[in-house]
Order: structure tokens, then C-alpha cells, then sequence
């Protein structure tokens, strides 16, 4: 089932300076995937790359409360989630160049996103384990009695798989500190989730773990950012975990390079394109937030900036030596104690 996206973002109390700060991640991110497919295209890409466009509210809105000892776990859509979470835009596409300069060095790509100083433990091929590597970060952080949260994001195309139901079961009987963030754009590669699912609620299903399940606008940074700001806080508080469904869409193939006809329409396409988050934000802090259009293009140039140059230190940078190529594969062995 495909629900339509409201037109107005959700009123609230946010702060200017956030709102704008949701403003620059969102561009950022578009940007940075604008530029990455068009690198593909030249042939600078190594492996694949699924690009984040139309889904950036989810991303910025959820990464705003976090800090960098909270740990996100991604999926093969990650640039977003990296990025929001602070990852340079140039370190990572000189990741996905295969260069030194990224952020795992060259040798992981798209779907290797690992920046553990950050609290971006990664982004991976596998659909569905960041659900368990999530609650497993919530497992470790109420063990240690901190107030840090695992966050899961992960697509439509996860909610069927048993990763799914064993972390959201295991987070719930211990109460862990633990954001599972769906994003439902509605399809898995060309799979329509509304055929796949037996219950294409997803937010529903939060209830049948025993946590709250909350269904939103996706493409409503606000709606997501406060949303996210409520299970966050329920979460260090040591209420425990939420299931946030967030219902958006993405506008570009699945992956670059795959075509992208036949399982759905172009009317489809173009109604969620009228939804875009970027533009949607950007109305929202000229009518509700009073911000000139001047700061606004300032902003704009300065990501522009960002990502040109960020490209240019991606190309420029050098490949990893061959003789590093067993660095950073193994931990070092522990020393043995003395007696
Ligand atoms: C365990 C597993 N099964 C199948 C695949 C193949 N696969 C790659 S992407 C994808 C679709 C994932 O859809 P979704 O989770 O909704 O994320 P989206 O691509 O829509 O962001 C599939 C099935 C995989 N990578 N891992």
C-alpha cells in the first residue's frame, strides 16, 4: 500500500539554527550522491553504489540527536546516514574511488562506510544484520550503564527477514536503547513492498513486540526529527526501544547503472518528486521559520563548494599502498599478560 506524503511540513517548536543545520545535511547529501553518479558514470566508482536521493530527511532528522558515542548501523544505502552522522563528504568519495583518503581507507567502498570515532559503525551489503548489530550496541551500552543508543536503519525489504523479528523481540524483553528506523520507500529493488508484506504497516508491527511503532512522513524532516527526538530521549531515559516506520520514496534506480523501467510508473515517480524533502525544507524556512532567501544561497554555494572540492581531493588522492593490504583487516593480538 502506498501512502501519500502530507504537503506541509508538521508545525513544532524547532530551533532556527537546527532547522537550517537540517537544511545543509540534507543538501549535502543530495549533492554528494549527485556528484557520485555522475562519477560512476566515469567509470571512477569501484563496486556498487545505491544512492540516498530523496530520502535525506530521514537521515538528517534522526542523525540531529545523536552524538558521536551513539553508534548507527546501515544498510547498502548508507551514504545518507554516513554523512549525517559526520562523515567529511571528501572522505567518503575517496572511499568509494577505492583511495587511501577514505574513510576505511580504500578498501571497503559503498557498502563498507566505517567511521567508529563517529559512532558510524557501518554500512553493509547484507540485508537485514544491522537490526541485530543495533540491538547488540544497546545489549553492550546498558550493560555499561551509559545513556547511549544503537540505531538500525534499514529498507522495506528488511521487515521480512528474521533479523527483523529477533532484534526487535530481544530489544524489547530488555528494554534496550535502541532506534530501529525503517525507511519505507516503498519498493525492494523492483518489489513492490505492498506485495511482499503481509502486513505493509510497519509501524504497526511495533505493537506486536511491545514497543511503541510509529508511523510518519519521511520526507517531513521535521515530522522525523521530532519523532526521533521522543524515542531518542525514551531511549537513554531507559525506556526502551521504538520502531519508527518512515514512509518516503527513492527517485533514482535501485543502483546506478541498473535500468529502471517496468515495476512502476512514472506517474508514481513524479507525484513523490512534487514531495521532495529538500524542497519542502527549504518552503518550510522561508514561510515558517522567516529565514531569508539570501541565507539560503549561501548555504547552497557553500555545499556546492564542499562537494566540488571534495571530489577534486577524491580524485587527486592515491591509491592504498600494496603493502598496507593487511592493515586494518585483523585487530592487533592482545599481549599476553605477565605473570
Ligand atoms: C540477505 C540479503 N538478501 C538479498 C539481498 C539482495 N538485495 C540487495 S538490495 C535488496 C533490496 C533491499 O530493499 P530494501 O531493504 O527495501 O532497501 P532499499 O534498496 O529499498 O533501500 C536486495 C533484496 C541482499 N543484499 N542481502
Amino acid at each position: 500500500m502506498s501512502v501519500q506524503p502530507t504537503t506541509d511540513p508538521a508545525p513544532g517548536q524547532i530551533d532556527r539554527s537546527a532547522a537550517l543545520e537540517f537544511y545543509r545535511v540534507m543538501l549535502t547529501i543530495r549533492r554528494t550522491e549527485e556528484q557520485l553518479a555522475r562519477s560512476h558514470q566515469q567509470g571512477l566508482i569501484h563496486g556498487a553504489c545505491h544512492t540516498y536521493v530523496g530520502q535525506e530527511a530521514i537521515a538528517a532528522g534522526v542523525c540531529a540527536h545523536l552524538r558521536p558515542d551513539d553508534a548507527v548501523f546501515s544498510t547498502h544505502r548508507g551514504h545518507g546516514h554516513a554523512l549525517a552522522k559526520g562523515v567529511p563528504p571528501r572522505e567518503l568519495i575517496a572511499e568509494l574511488f577505492g583511495r587511501a583518503t577514505g574513510c576505511s581507507r580504500g578498501r571497503g567502498g559503498s557498502m563498507h562506510l566505517f567511521a567508529p570515532e563517529i559512532g558510524m559503525m557501518g554500512t553493509s551489503g547484507i540485508v537485514g544484520p544491522c537490526i541485530l548489530q543495533a540491538t547488540g550496541a544497546g545489549y553492550s551500552f546498558q550493560l555499561l550503564k551509559t545513556d547511549r543508543v544503537g540505531v538500525a536503519f534499514f529498507g522495506d525489504g528488511a521487515v521480512n527477514n528474521g533479523a527483523f523479528h529477533e532484534g526487535l523481540n530481544l530489544a524489547s524483553i530488555c528494554r534496550l536503547p535502541v532506534l530501529f528506523v525503517c525507511e519505507n520507500n516503498q519498493y525492494a529493488t523492483e518489489i513492490a513492498f505492498a506485495y511482499a508484506a503481509g502486513n505493509p504497516q510497519v509501524g504497526m508491527r511495533g505493537s506486536a513486540y511491545g514497543m511503541p511503532g510509529v508511523t510518519l512522513d519521511g520526507n517531513d524532516v521535521v515530522a522525523v526529527y521530532q519523532a526521533a527526538g521522543e524515542a531518542v530521549a525514551r531511549a537513554r531515559a531507559g525506556g526502551g526501544p521504538t520502531l519508527l516506520e518512515c514512509r518516503t520514496y527513492r527517485t533514482r534506480a535501485h543502483a546506478e547503472g541498473m535500468r529502471d523501467v517496468g515495476y512502476r510508473t512514472q506517474e508514481e515517480v513524479d507525484r513523490w518528486k512534487a514531495q521532495d524533502p529538500i524542497a519542502r525544507c527549504r518552503t518550510y524556512l522561508l514561510q515558517k521559520q522567516a529565514v531569508a532567501v539570501e541565507a539560503l544561497e549561501q548555504i547552497e554555494a557553500d555545499v556546492q563548494t564542499t562537494v566540488t572540492e571534495a571530489e577534486r581531493f577524491a580524485r587527486n588522492s592515491p591509491w592504498p599502498e600494496a603493502t598496507t593490504a593487511c592493515q586494518h583487516v585483523y585487530s592487533e593480538p592482545a599481549q599476553p599478560a605477565s605473570h
